[in-house]
């Protein structure tokens, strides 16, 4: 019986023991991330020598639809990354594009011309190598309540860098009614033009 106890006594002082141990470990990999995000605020104002550039835009229905919303543009360390964010679509698949003017003036949006293509390459898939517009985003799927969001990353765009097959200014986000079949020459058949946004620094 005595020895039982001893047992038992010793098995608690050791899973204290392991516990603590256990906690230590938590404490330190809890530590860790934000010294590293601090190394990474540094590095980003000290290192990378290029400044963040941030835009935002509002898209405004086009052809009588009520979609609507907002885009951010982030470019850093030579990377744009675009969030759009939609609401008042129809449920199900909208192809996303840039076009070459930032006019959304046009009822319709047609001011805004066809997609940009400063390259001079075929309508496609971003990324194929039967080529693609700069401005050929794709398609994203709004929600039953007619909610959708997109998040684009690319090295081919830059923010106001003037380098006119890279620079994004002056271009405008178009959101389509359909579904672009990234085939369909030059349009991708993705009909009418329901959001527009003008991409203006
Ligand atoms: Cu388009």
């Amino acid at each position: 019986m005595k020895k039982i106890f001893l047992y038992l006594t010793i098995s608690c002082l050791f899973l204290a023991l392991a516990c603590k141990k256990d906690k230590k470990e938590t404490e330190q990999s809890e530590d860790t991330p934000t010294e590293t995000n601090v190394e990474d605020d540094d590095g980003t104002t000290a290192t990378s020598g290029g400044d963040v550039v941030k835009l935002s835009v509002s898209l405004e229905p086009k052809s009588g639809s009520t979609a609507k919303g907002n885009v951010i543009l982030r470019e850093e360390n030579g990377s744009v990354t675009m969030i759009a964010v939609l609401g008042g679509l129809t449920e199900g698949n909208h192809a996303i594009h840039l076009h070459e003017s930032a006019d959304c003036s046009a009822e319709d949006g047609t001011s805004t011309g066809g997609h940009w293509n400063p390259t001079k390459e075929p309508h496609g898939k971003w990324g194929s190598p039967d080529g693609f517009h700069k401005g050929d985003i794709g398609n994203f799927t709004a929600d039953v309540n007619g909610n959708g969001t997109i998040t684009f990353i690319t090295n081919e765009w830059c923010i106001g860098c003037g380098d006119p097959v890279k620079d994004i200014i002056g271009k405008a986000i178009i959101v389509h009614a359909g579904t672009d079949d990234f085939t369909t020459q030059p349009t991708g058949n993705a009909g009418g033009r329901v959001s527009c946004g003008g991409i203006i620094q």
